[in-house]
């Protein structure tokens, strides 16, 4: 799915700012008529969550009703208009000037309606009902079954009754974009790259038109001192061209070189639309132990991490998104996991831009496989995989696709649930290794599906507590047995300790800054003994909202290495001392 441009054929206009919302906890909203517009709404700031904008919206998880009014720009006559969502939490039901535009399940990913028949020349109402309660064939899930068996112990008591570890935000979280684009018009790129030995670039375009067409397809290619030109006629609504770039330069973290790719309409010899990208020349892939960029192996450092804030929950907040963008670079990164749910695009956007590898990750997390409902959980988890690809598959800073994370079973009906996944997100992109992100035993089945083993470990924190040195054999022999059943590379994707920041001890004990750091810089130490271990990973980049339980003081996840506000505990300069170093 293409991000709305501006350009001379195409307009986007953002309808961010204050909306009025109105919640709906006894559901009277739709027989009342809403969907026309609403009385008694108050004042709400879109993009963002509604939790903790409102006093007793904290732990109120929807329905609740958005509105705001718009006009369609002049000049966009004879355009085919759309209405564009980043991200709403959990389930989204639109309506333009009361007319149904249809609904869209799943947070963290877009969609959009063509509203071209019934957006007014006029004012334009538009009204989004959002519900964000947790239910059991919801992905992710609640742990609304009650049945212990279906959840950690840790998670059960949970308010709100999470399956995962982090505070269900709900609401308009990311920009909804209103957009023009010609009747006939592009609607949709796939970019591949690949590179010859001597540094020849090839670039595969693919170009798909909304509808069949006669129109020529241009595709033109330029930066780093080089420039190329392709056309192909459509054949049905595809058309296909290589490029090629002799010494390309090459994306990378330490060189994120991008080059502009602008694909073109033409009719008649004139152009009808365009649409620009930045693209990256690169390779991906896994060869026996490695993870190879370019050819050369790559160790990853760096973290998992939420879209998390104080205020705004998780809204797109861009200047948070370049602090820690400037945080990770600070201390050394090189990447991250998009845990638990794929980010906005603009956060994928930087990551092209400043060189950072990112697994992204569908928001599959907490799954479990009870018969009930278990069918609806895998419908949506295919969804998930196929937005996800669709949306990010032009970055060349995405390095991997996680289909899941902890995934809570041993059971066989594991395997059958992730087999099917993982043979789709292969048809949809052949480019890239794939993975799911495991833990404690669960699943592991699966790792039998992944390019590249990854998992989680927490010894010396929610086991072997406080007793390092107990913990670290442990997991030597743990990881050393696992790569004998699977002879791939190894990421550990999360490891940690919570650190309330200002806590000190000497010796280390657990939650004090000197626990975390302690314990973060020993597990690097052993992961580097270990020559089929790609990367580490620790959980997390800065300290983060969760719903409230016994073992979360504050509703925080205290495992930053810098606080919920961005500042460095002792293990961010530790980890900077470590990473900065290489
Ligand atoms: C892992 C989960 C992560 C949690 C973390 C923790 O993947 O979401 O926040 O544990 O307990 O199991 O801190």
């Amino acid at each position: 799915m293409l991000y709305p441009q501006s350009n001379p054929y195409r307009q986007a206009c953002d309808l961010a700012g204050l909306w009025d919302i109105r919640f709906d906890p006894e559901e009277r909203g739709l027989q009342a008529g809403w969907q026309t517009g609403f009385d008694q709404g108050r004042p709400a700031a879109v993009p963002a969550s509604w939790n903790d904008q409102f006093e007793e919206g904290r732990d109120f998880l929807g329905p609740a009703w958005y509105q705001t009014h718009f006009f369609v720009p002049s000049g966009w006559e004879g355009k085919r208009v759309w209405l564009r969502f980043g991200s709403v939490n959990y389930l989204a039901e639109a309506w333009l000037n009361g007319h149904s535009l249809g609904r869209h399940e799943g947070g963290h990913l877009p969609f959009e309606f063509n509203v071209t028949s019934v957006a007014e020349a006029g004012e334009n109402a538009l009204v989004v009902r959002v519900d964000g309660r947790l239910a059991h064939d919801r992905v992710p899930p609640g742990n609304v079954s009650g049945d212990p068996v279906d959840f950690f112990a840790s998670h059960a008591t949970n308010y709100p009754p999470t399956q995962f570890d982090f505070f269900p935000f709900c609401g308009i979280h990311r920009p909804v974009l209103l957009y023009a684009i010609p009747q006939e018009a592009i609607s949709d790129m796939t970019v591949r790259t690949e590179i010859e030995e001597g540094g020849l670039g090839r670039v595969q375009v693919r170009v798909r038109c909304g509808d069949e067409t006669t129109a020529r397809a241009r595709v033109r290619l330029w930066g780093h001192g080089s420039e190329a030109t392709a056309e192909a006629d459509f054949s049905g609504d595809i058309a296909e061209v290589e490029l090629t770039v002799p010494g390309a330069a090459r994306w990378s973290p330490g060189h994120p070189n991008l080059y502009d790719l602008e694909a073109e309409l033409i009719r008649g010899g004139e152009r009808v639309d365009a649409y620009r990208l930045k693209i990256g020349i690169r390779t991906i892939r896994v060869e026996g132990d490695a993870l190879l960029l370019n050819g050369e192996p790559v160790h990853l450092t760096g973290f998992g991490r939420h879209e998390d804030f104080p205020v705004v929950g998780r809204g797109y907040l861009p200047a948070v998104m370049v602090k820690d963008y400037a945080l990770m670079d600070w201390v050394g990164a090189n990447s991250f996991r998009t845990s638990h749910y794929p980010y906005s695009e603009q956060m994928l956007d930087l990551a092209d831009r400043l060189g950072f590898l990112v697994i992204d990750e569908t928001p599959a997390v907490g799954l479990y496989f009870r018969e009930d409902g278990l069918e609806k959980r895998q419908q949506l988890c295919r969804q998930y995989v196929q937005e996800m690809i669709e949306r990010d598959k032009n970055h060349p800073s995405v390095i991997m696709w996680s289909l899941a994370n902890e995934p809570h079973s041993t059971s066989p009906a594991a395997r059958a649930f992730f087999e099917p996944l993982f043979a789709e997100a292969r048809r949809l992109d052949p480019t890239r290794p794939v993975t799911l992100v495991s833990f404690l035993g669960a699943a592991e089945d699966s790792f039998e599906f992944c390019d590249v083993v990854c998992l989680n470990r927490y010894l010396g924190w929610y086991s072997n507590c406080g007793n390092l040195e107990e913990a670290l054999p442990l997991l030597s022999a743990e990881l050393d047995g696992l790569h004998e059943k699977y002879p791939k590379p190894v990421l550990l994707a999360e490891f940690g300790a919570d650190a309330l920041p200002g806590q000190h001890a000497q010796p280390p004990e657990m939650f004090s800054e000197e626990y975390q750091a302690e314990m973060i810089a020993a597990y690097i130490e052993l992961l580097r003994q270990k020559p089929y271990v790609v990367g580490e990973h620790v959980w997390n980049l800065c300290d983060f909202k969760t719903a409230q339980g016994v073992t979360r003081a504050g509703a925080l996840n205290y495992k930053g290495v810098f606080t919920r506000d961005r500042r460095p505990k002792l293990a961010a300069h530790r980890l900077r001392s470590i990473w900065k170093k290489e």
